[in-house]
């Protein structure tokens, strides 16, 4: 399996809670390398956009006003399967039906306000990345 590169962003709910530090943990003993990694407090387009794909959901305007309330810490996640693997320590979308174990489990508690992002292809994760980050912030670790 090739070095992937994955887009993640810790939610306002869990910048709140202050367990960014304890979400990074599980990313790096995982395998995953933060290449980027900064903290925004998303305006309403950032974050309408982001979401645009769920622009016709009924929890859009929701998701929006969830999302800008306040901080949240995006990052670029970097290893083996890395797309997979952040989906599989992040647990399903709905903190009540995610693995035990899993990020969602341990510091959500609804589907609303489910502590992490990660993108859920290549794709996206490529499309996710420009959107916040420009080329010359993301470092590569080869060391
Ligand atoms: P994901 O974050 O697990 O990839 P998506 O289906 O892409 O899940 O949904 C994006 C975000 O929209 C979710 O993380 C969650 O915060 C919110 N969301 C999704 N479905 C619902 C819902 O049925 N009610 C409320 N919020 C939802």
């Amino acid at each position: 399996m090739a070095v992937q590169r994955t887009f993640s962003i810790i939610k306002p709910d869990a910048v709140a809670k202050n367990v960014v530090g304890e979400i990074l943990t599980r990313f790096e003993k995982a395998g995953l390398k933060v290449v980027a990694s900064k903290m925004v407090h998303l305006s309403e387009k950032t974050a309408g956009g982001f979401y645009a794909e769920h622009s016709e959901r009924p929890f859009f305007k929701d998701l929006v006003s969830f999302m800008t309330s306040g901080p949240v810490v995006v990052q670029v996640l970097e290893g083996e399967n890395a797309v997979a693997l952040n989906r599989e320590l992040m647990g399903a979308t709905n903190p009540k039906e995610a693995a035990a174990g899993t990020i969602r489990a341990d510091f959500a508690q609804t589907i609303d306000e489910n502590a992490v992002h990660g993108s859920d292809s290549e794709t996206s994760a490529a499309r996710e990345i420009a959107y916040f980050f420009a080329e010359s912030e993301l470092c590569p670790r080869t060391r």
